[in-house]
This record gives structure tokens, sequence and C-alpha cells, in this order.
């Protein structure tokens, strides 16, 4: 399919404003069954454009769907990418507002900091850690725009995968003091444990999935910059979260991400 620039630009402002106004939407691929994987983040990138014409900074990067509990969750099969903007960002132990949400759900994740420029293709878990300052726990609130968080990977990918808001806290860590593949991480909703794993979850390392990242981008023509943020993707299935919900992940040699949903 080709679709002109006012069609992705009129997507890009659909899309954009069931997130700035919370109100769900029905899947892209509806009306446009022959859409690529191009156009797709053609329309990503628009709503990226949109974003910083307005002010809005970038301050991160996201992979998704990396795990096998979030592939069988959402039916689907492959890793996405999205961008994190500045007012994401929530502080550890943060009150998140419910009503500028559709219907959130928390993921489990492990963000790393890079000191050095990620490029693709090629590139791999050793110029991975390499390139790493440190690694922080944080905790992604998703949101997909699309009605009863139904959609498929080309919506998604439209969509900015799912992203709206995310936690980060506990401590930091250089690489070298953390065994990545067997770190544990336990989700408390409420105070019951609801969802636990362990970093191999996603993609056998969780480094491997921001080399997925730079590799990727490579395809557009883009690298991960020195300083970037990027989280990993969750490593559990995602858990629904209401009003007076209260969440708390436990990470091992990490410390603890926790918010409360208000
Ligand atoms: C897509 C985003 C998935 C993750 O960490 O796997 C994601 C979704 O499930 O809505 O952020
Ligand atoms: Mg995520």
């Amino acid at each position: 399919m080709s679709l002109d620039k006012a069609t992705i630009e009129k997507l890009a402002e659909h899309l954009e404003n069931a997130e700035l106004n919370a109100h769900d939407v029905l899947k892209i691929t509806d009306d446009y069954p022959d859409i690529s994987w191009e156009e797709c983040y053609d329309i990503q990138w628009e709503i990226r454009r949109r974003k910083i014409a307005r002010g809005t900074k970038i301050c991160g990067m996201k992979m998704g769907l990396t795990s096998m509990a979030k592939m069988r969750q959402m039916g689907v099969e492959t890793p996405i990418y999205g961008f994190l903007a500045d007012y994401f960002s929530c502080s550890d132990g943060a009150e998140i507002k419910v009503s500028e949400l559709i219907h959130p759900k928390v993921e489990a994740e492990v963000s790393f900091v890079t000191k050095a420029e990620l490029s693709g293709p090629g590139c791999h878990i050793g110029n991975v850690l390499a390139a790493t300052d440190f690694v922080v726990p944080s905790v992604e609130v998703i949101d997909s725009r699309y009605r009863d968080f139904k959609f498929d990977l080309k919506s998604v990918v439209a969509d900015n995968a799912s992203s709206s808001r995310f936690v980060t806290g506990g401590r930091m860590r250089s690489v070298d003091e953390l065994d990545l593949k067997t770190l544990g991480v336990v989700m408390e909703k409420n105070g019951e444990v609801v969802e636990m794993g362990a970093g191999a979850a996603v993609l056998g390392h969780p480094a491997a999935s921001v080399a997925m990242l730079a590799n990727m981008l490579a395809e557009r023509g883009e690298v991960i910059p020195a300083g970037s943020f990027i989280m990993t993707g969750g490593i559990t299935a995602a858990v629904s979260v209401e009003a007076g919900d209260s969440v708390c992940v436990r990470y091992q040699d990490l410390g603890s991400v926790s918010m409360r949903f208000v």
C-alpha cells in the first residue's frame, strides 16, 4: 500500500488526539487493511514530530513485545519500538491519574542509560554492554488507544506502542555488577504478588532488546545517541490497574519502584 503524506498526517493526528484526550478509537487497519509496516512507523514518527513542534521533549525510547509473556498476551510475535515523551515520566512513588488514561496496565521492565552512541545494523549485546552507563529499574504504564486494548501489530506501531507513562526509581547499577539474565522481578498489586519473572524473559537478555532497537532504527537511518534512556520491554504479562490500586515492583539487586493510581 502507499499512503500519501496527508493520510499519514491525518492518522497521526487521529491517534495522537485519542492519546491526549484519553478516548479510544478503532484499529487503523480496519480502514487501511493493506497499510505497510513502514507506513505505520511513519505515523509514529509523525506523532513524535507533532509533539516536538509543540515543545515536548523526547526523553527516551522503548521496546515492546520483547517477552513471550507479552507476545502471548497480545497475540503477536514481533518486537516493536516507540518513543517516550517528557510528560510520560513519573517519579518513584508518584500518584498517576487514571482520568488522563483509557485503560492502563503496568509492566515490569529493566531500562538502560547509554554513554556512547549505538548504531546498527549488526549491533549486538557486546556493543550494548560496552555502551551502557548504568541499568535502572522501571515500570511502564501502557495504555493502548484501541478499543478494549485489542490491536494488531501494525496498528500498535502507529499508536506509539501504547506508550503513556513510566516510572523509574530503585537504584542504578553498572552492568558488570549484575547478572541481567537471572535478575528476578516480583510485581505486587495492592500487596499481593501478581506477576514474577527474570531478565532472560526479554529476548534472552535485556541488552539484546537495546541491540534490536539500534538495528531497527538503522532501517530509518537513525541511531541511539549517547545518554539515551531505553526501556527494554515487559518481563511479565501486563497487569490492569484502576483508581485506588497501588503497585510495587521489587527487583533483585536494583531495589523497588512503586506508584499509586488515583
Ligand atoms: C504494546 C506495548 C508493549 C512491552 O513492554 O511489551 C510493551 C502493548 O502491549 O500494548 O510496552
Ligand atoms: Mg513496555
